[in-house]
């Protein structure tokens, strides 16, 4: 396996502004899964650490209509599809640690634009795929797939720093997992258009189908608050841990998964401590899902059971 890492700390300012909790998070998600002498790791993985991206402040950032943070979001994931370009064409499978799913449209707008045509899996409670003229909210996380299906550019007005878009997601190509809170809106769009969704899981759809370089979009919230509970937007009746980490593995076994988003982990949003240890948990284990770690545990090919007299010779020490 090789794998490389961004850390995105987009979002994070405006959630608080020392976000030394947030960071506390990226580097234990990033030690559980990615450090060389971790005991979760006993597969083979190469990991390229590509640090955090810094991203422009702008104090003129007013909102178009109701949509907010549009020059800092813009700028910051024109950045981030550099980085993800960059990643991918050094030949790694990129990992996005987020942050808020506005991540997204960077994250695959670089990863487009290095393979080509994708298959894109968005595992989230949330269809995300609101526009600048449809959204109630303003949130640009509610958004992000509006600027990267083709179907919609027509629909999606140009917002400053967000020029550099290229629309690279035909709508047969994106498959949901996990939607269960949907405006009218993305109900309107997303059960008429030829996007799969799918409350249940049925990765096996579009995978087999289709061959091309998968792009995993997961937030955290597409499982049940009882497992995710901090994160920004819970809603009942998620996927179950099993669901959950069912397609990571799927995904895996594939052989075509390209690159990964993780998204919405946010500890401020835990009421207790053991609440954040679950989401971040879980998040550790998704990742880990993708890059082969197997539920009933991982040896290496060639292990072989000790003989009878190594056991011996070792009983006697
Ligand atoms: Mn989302």
């Amino acid at each position: 396996w090789r794998m490389a890492v961004c850390l995105d700390q987009l979002g994070l300012k405006r959630e608080s502004r020392e976000g030394e909790k947030e960071r506390a998070m990226y580097v234990y998600v990033y030690d559980q899964c990615f450090s060389s002498n971790n005991k979760n790791i006993n597969f083979s993985c190469a990991v390229k650490d590509y640090g955090n991206l810094q991203f422009e402040e702008f104090a003129d950032d007013e909102p178009v209509g109701v949509v907010k943070n549009a020059k800092a979001v813009g700028s910051a994931n024109q950045r981030l599809s550099e980085a993800v370009h960059a990643i991918k064409k050094d030949g790694h499978t990129s990992v996005m640690l987020g942050g808020d799913h506005s991540l997204a449209i960077g994250s695959i707008h670089g990863h487009a634009a290095a393979v080509g045509e994708l298959s894109v899996v968005w595992v989230d409670a949330h269809a995300d795929i609101n526009t600048p003229m449809t959204t109630e909210t303003g949130n640009l996380h509610g958004q992000p797939m509006s600027f990267l299906l083709r179907e919609l550019r027509s629909k999606t007005p140009t917002l400053p720093n967000f020029s550099w878009i290229k629309p690279c997601v035909s709508a047969k190509n994106l498959v949901y997992i996990g939607l269960r809170d949907v405006d009218p809106f993305t109900q309107t769009y997303v059960y008429t258009c030829p996007t799969k969704a799918s409350s249940k899981v049925t990765v096996t759809l579009v995978c087999y189908r289709v061959q091309k370089p998968i792009h995993l979009s997961y937030d955290v919230d597409a499982v049940d608050p009882s497992v995710t509970p901090a994160t920004g937007t819970p809603v009942i009746g998620g996927l179950t841990y099993r669901e959950g980490l069912y397609v990571t593995e799927y995904l895996c076994q594939t052989g075509r998964l390209s690159a990964v988003d993780m998204v919405e982990v946010n500890p401020l949003r835990g009421q207790t401590e053991q609440e954040v240890q679950s989401t971040v948990g879980t998040a550790v284990d998704l990742l880990l899902g993708c890059f082969g770690r197997q539920r009933e545990g991982n040896h290496a090919p060639d292990y072989q059971l000790p003989l009878k007299h190594e056991s011996e010779k070792r009983c006697t020490l």
